[in-house]
């Protein structure tokens, strides 16, 4: 039998919370991989956000050995995240692998991840072992899901039935990947070509190739190029996930591990290239890299402010930092009349812009403002603007669904479908993505009591009729209160801000007049008539300490206070008005 014959590369992929690092965890146990007793629940999310949020953030790979048949095989597994957010990470985890478990929970079914996925390992023709998980649950609903995955093309008889908590099936699981998913077929004489799925920056090692072998092999000392930028350098260590970072002596065709290059910018390693040896002559028409991969694309923009002005040096240093190890997070400067300098920084979505917000706070200790969140939109032309649109799905229990359709067509949503599963519906709409920025989680779960959840993925851009909406305080434009609306909510909009304003801003020594403006039309107006604000009013009699801290206390008040032009602004009031949306 050939090396390769006895390796096996897959990945387990599945809509978020499905339990694919629950069944990581049996995995390693069953190879004893990791000892019982060292196993933490989800293992593999070995970062402190996915461990805090019980969720998975970065793809994982792990090298395990089993014995069937007497024979010993290396099986390395990757296991990816679930949220949408992060599926970029799993179209490249894919493109390492031969075969795919696809995990889908009982309780659930098939959701939008789950078919999204399956359409890419699809694509890049992996094997796929169609898997029902939590079949311990009551309410697992085997026979419902199974016809799904029928519907879904699979032949019942290839569909297993596990439970990763419990272990069920797991063993027959892990067998039939070993029987059903191809080893690889690379070359092993050839030159070496390596995938890189993955990169790291690690500051004693610099940056770390996450590699799979295609052809050829490479050990320590080789002289190796990064085929679309051309960089030259040396191999200074090369292994294999433990999970953790294990030395090897050489990595050969087929596997997959790691590649460190005393590379230290992380931008010469582009994700997707190819790894080669140097120095071949005729390099660029010899060697024929390997598919590469899309760069992600942000699809939300904030407007990212120290609360502290003096922290915006370490705000542009920590974002630098961040972007090493994150390279689907961009930024650039901005600066704002009111809020000072900051960087208007593009996320995947909703949920990385949460967890990029988190580490900013806890690993550099940053007190953040996150301003005006913005989708990706595209100008076609000086009056066309297209935007995002996503197919959303809508769960809920059946009671609830004149409701969620209320919400939904509020939010510009075109029902596409509509199906009920034993007291639950599931409506799929057609809606502009913006409108998770705009509160359509919330709706949701306020309209159904908590019962309803919503998944979406991406669709195409349509053309979008929007109109700047500006806030002015005695005439001056507070930048940071502007943003683009819907034409037809445009009205409604700028007299609910106004309002709002009206309410958040302190009384001054002058009459202030709030206006919205909509392509600079005076829509909506609100006036605070002047005031004094007399702080020792209401103490009788004078014990004089206390009227010092009082007139201190109003004093450092002043001292928050955003002086611009003729506008004064408490920095309290702006903040609410842009943080509560
Ligand atoms: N009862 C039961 N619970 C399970 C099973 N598998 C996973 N879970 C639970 O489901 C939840 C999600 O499991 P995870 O393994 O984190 O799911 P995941 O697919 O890795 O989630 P993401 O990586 O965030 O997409 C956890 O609370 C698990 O304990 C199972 O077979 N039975
Ligand atoms: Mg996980």
């Amino acid at each position: 039998m050939n090396k390769q014959d006895l390796i096996r590369n897959f990945a387990i992929i599945a809509h978020v919370d499905h339990g694919k690092s629950t069944l990581s965890d049996r995995f390693l146990e069953i190879t004893k991989t990791i000892a019982k007793d060292k196993l933490q629940e989800q293992f593999l999310d070995q970062n402190i956000i996915s461990r805090r949020r019980g969720i998975t953030i970065k793809l994982a790979p792990v090298r395990m050995n089993y014995t069937l048949d007497a024979n010993n095989y290396m099986l390395n597994l990757i296991d990816t995240p679930g949220h949408v957010d992060f599926s970029y990470e799993v179209s490249r985890t894919l493109a390492a692998c031969e075969g795919a478990v696809l995990l889908v929970d009982a309780t659930q079914g098939i959701q939008a991840q789950t078919v999204a996925h399956y359409q890419v390992a699809k694509k890049l023709g992996l094997t796929m072992i169609p898997v029902l998980n939590k079949i311990d649950m009551p309410n697992a609903q085997v026979e419902v899901v199974t016809k799904e995955l029928v519907d879904f093309g699979f032949n019942k008889e290839e569909i297993l039935f596990i439970s990763a908590k419990t272990g069920e099936n797991v063993e027959k699981l892990l067998q039939e990947i070993i029987k059903k998913v191809p080893s690889p077929r690379g070359i092993e004489r050839s030159q070496l070509r390596a995938l890189i799925f993955d990169a790291v920056y690690d500051e004693y090692r610099g940056v770390i190739a996450y590699v799979r072998v295609m052809d050829g092999k490479v050990k320590k000392g080789d002289k190796i190029q990064f085929y679309q930028n051309g960089v030259n350098t040396e191999t200074t260590e090369v292994g294999v996930f433990t999970p953790f970072l294990k030395e090897t002596e050489e990595l050969e065709t087929g596997e997959i591990g790691y590649i460190v290059g005393g590379i230290k910018d992380i931008r010469q390693c582009r994700v997707g290239d190819t790894i080669t040896i140097s120095n071949i002559k005729d390099q660029k028409s010899k060697i024929t890299p390997l598919p590469g991969y899309k760069t992600p694309q942000p699809m939300v923009f904030f407007g990212v402010y120290p609360k502290d002005a003096n922290d915006f040096a370490h705000l542009r240093d920590s974002l630098g930092k961040l972007t090493l190890n994150d390279t689907a997070l961009t930024y650039t400067e901005e600066y704002s009349a009111y809020l000072g300098s900051g960087f208007r920084v593009g996320f995947l979505g909703l949920l990385h812009a949460d967890i990029v917000k988190e580490r900013l706070k806890q690993e550099f200790d940053l007190d953040l403002l996150l301003t005006m969140p913005q989708v990706l939109y595209e100008k076609r032309s000086e009056e066309e603007i297209y935007e995002p649109y996503m197919l959303l799905n809508a769960y809920a229990p059946s009671a609830y669904v004149g409701n969620v359709m209320a919400v939904c067509q509020k939010k510009k949503g075109n029902l596409i479908d509509m199906k009920y599963h034993e007291g639950y519906a599931v409506l799929s709409y057609e809606m502009p993505y913006s409108m998770f920025i705009r509160g359509l989680a919330g709706e949701i779960k306020s309209v159904t009591a908590g019962f309803g959840s919503i998944d979406y993925e991406l669709s195409d851009y349509k053309k979008a009729d929007l109109v700047k909406l500006d806030i002015l305080i005695n005439t001056n434009p507070i930048d940071v209160l502007s943003e683009l609306v819907y034409k037809d909510e445009a009205v409604y909009v700028a007299r609910a801000k106004a309002l709002k304003l009206k309410e958040s801003l302190d009384r001054q020594q002058f009459r202030q007049i709030i206006q919205a403006t909509v392509n600079n039309n005076i829509v909506a107006r609100e006036e605070i008539p002047p005031f004094r604000k007399d702080v020792l009013a209401k103490m009788s009699g004078g014990d004089r300490t206390r009227k010092d801290k009082l007139l201190e206390s109003q004093k450092k008040g002043k001292k928050k206070m955003i002086q611009t032009g003729k506008v004064s602004l408490s920095q309290q009031a702006l903040f609410s008005m842009i943080t509560e949306k």
